[in-house]
């Protein structure tokens, strides 16, 4: 292949999944979200291509580049299919990738099972992205690797004899610290694996933190060099660059179609539905990182040591289905139940309820419609990379008189950290505290503090941060970055003077 630089981009799964229709032909569907609307664009431009697993399984359709090629014309860009087996989704997807890598760096250490067969198939998928992408580039196009089920495609590049590419990872996942990191049984491969890109981005300035310590203390002959948003590390003749790049959505289609008329409809239905009540929103993932039991306890107690809330406020809690086959989800799912019960079952009146729990999809307008009509939204995550559910919340509130309260340990904490509501989510008083202020805070500083948090992410959109990556790439100046946000909960003024002499 020939020609000015191109674009290729890798994720587990594609932006498109096939699916059997009723006469057993296959269709692709495409899939949403501020990832895909930002880099297709940019794929359209340097006829680039989007590399993948399409949902389906290798044993089930053997022949998937064929249905790929002929469903996609309309994208405008290529797809390219990397097929697992029913095997291979267990041992890499739902073992290594979810069953080591995602509780180990969301500090869920006892959740791991480090079972060596899993990590031999992350590597073996991980190779076989790097053929998929040898076939797909040539020397010099950029290759944009996502998330944490491929840390060791650009080292497996490299073993192919294909390492003339430029590559750049970004980790949408939290980078655990030191102590955690080095549990796990593949450390220093797994640390080698990602200096064999030329540019890693985290989330937060926190990630970044944690990984520049590992490589200190486990890689002592890396140097590294800098500061600001993109540091080096310098290791033998390569240089790696190092940066944060907290990614966000597409503000205006958020703003837009909260502002719709079918949007608004809805949040008119709503409102109906909850008379002169606030809502108090939770979406989240079916996940133990987010938190889900802690936020239910801070209501919990909110409802009793503030009785004004019964009866004038509802949490409405959407929890989205994800990994079922895992235990531990389904470990989650029926404790978060019983606790919907427990309180439900406590403080329910004649005319109100004060849970309204769904657990299953929304579609797009109802989400919209939902973080539009609610007053608060409650986000306690107990370590998330960024939390989008955070910014679409902030993007649809209109009329900009909502209420955050942000987890301080949700990546998305670092930029909204002075006008969200934080919460160690640990602490249930700080949280009952917490939902007690925001359902009681005046317009006058509802509207200030949404305002701000609106001002920024307006600017600091999804385009933003796909151009400010591949501005990095590129090896390009930035721009201002006055300091690295990395929260850190201030102590009271002068707590400390009262330790004894
Ligand atoms: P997630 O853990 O999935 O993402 P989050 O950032 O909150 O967490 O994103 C959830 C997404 O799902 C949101 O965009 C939300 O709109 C969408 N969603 C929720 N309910 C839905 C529904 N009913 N129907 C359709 N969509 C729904 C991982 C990391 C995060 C990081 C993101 C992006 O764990 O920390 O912010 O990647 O990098």
């Amino acid at each position: 292949m020939t020609g000015a630089q191109r674009l290729i981009v890798a994720s587990n799964r594609l932006p498109v999944t096939l699916r059997r229709g009723h006469e057993g032909d296959w269709k692709m569907e495409r899939s949403s979200g501020g990832l895909v609307t930002a880099l297709e664009p940019v794929l359209r431009e340097q006829e680039g291509t989007w590399i993948g697993w399409p949902g389906v399984g290798a044993d089930e359709l053997p022949d998937v580049e064929a249905v790929l090629e002929r469903e996609s014309g309309s994208l405008g860009y290529r797809v390219r299919g990397v097929g697992l087996t029913a095997q291979e989704e267990k041992d890499f997807y739902l073992g290594f990738s979810n069953q080591v890598v995602w509780p180990l760096f969301h500090d869920f250490q006892t959740y791991c099972n480090f079972d060596p067969t899993f990590w031999r198939a992350y590597r073996e998928v991980n190779r076989r992205f790097a053929k998929v992408i040898a076939d797909e580039s040539a020397a010099g196009d950029f290759i944009w690797v996502h998330d944490y089920h491929l840390m060791s495609v650009a080292e497996e590049l490299w073993q192919a004899g294909e390492g003339d590419r430029k590559t750049g990872f970004f980790l949408h996942i939290p980078f655990p610290p030191l102590d955690l990191f080095l549990k796990l049984p593949w450390r220093f491969t797994l640390l080698r694996s990602l200096l064999h890109y030329d540019l890693i981005g985290f989330q937060t300035g926190r990630d970044r933190r944690n990984f520049l310590e590992c490589l200190r203390t486990l890689a002592p002959g890396v140097e590294l060099e800098g500061e600001g948003r993109v540091v080096r590390a310098r290791v033998g003749k390569r240089t790696v660059r190092v940066g944060a790049f907290p990614i966000s959505i597409d503000f205006d289609e958020f703003a837009d179609e909260a502002a719709s008329n079918a949007v608004s409809e809805r949040v008119a239905r709503l409102w109906s539905e909850f008379p002169g009540r606030q809502i108090i929103l939770g979406v989240d993932r079916l996940d133990y990182s987010k938190g889900i039991p802690h936020k239910l306890h801070g209501f919990r107690l909110a409802l009793h040591r503030y009785p004004s809330l019964q009866e004038r406020v509802s949490l409405v809690q959407l929890v989205v289905p994800s990994r079922e086959d895992i235990p531990e989800y389904h470990a989650i799912r029926t404790e978060i139940e019983r606790l919907v019960g427990r309180i439900s079952g406590e403080f329910t009146r004649p005319g109100w309820v004060p849970i309204h729990y769904k657990y299953g999809q929304w579609d797009r307008p109802e989400l919209i419609a939902h973080y539009r009509a609610a007053r608060v939204s409650l986000v306690t995550s107990l370590k998330d990379g960024m939390n989008l559910v955070a910014k679409e919340f902030s993007a649809a509130s209109l009329e900009a008189d909502g209420v955050l309260i942000l987890s301080e340990y949700a990546g998305a904490t670092a930029q909204l950290q002075k006008d969200a509501l934080l919460v160690n989510p640990y602490d249930v008083e700080e949280v009952a505290e917490a939902i007690h202020q925001a359902c009681n805070m005046k317009e006058g500083e509802r509207r200030k503090r949404m305002g701000r948090i609106r001002d920024r992410l307006r600017k600091e959109d999804i385009f933003w941060w796909v151009d400010t990556f591949l501005k990095a790439a590129r090896d390009e100046d930035l721009g201002e970055w006055n300091e690295l946000e990395v929260y850190q909960p201030p102590a009271p003024p002068g707590f400390f003077d009262a330790v004894r002499d």
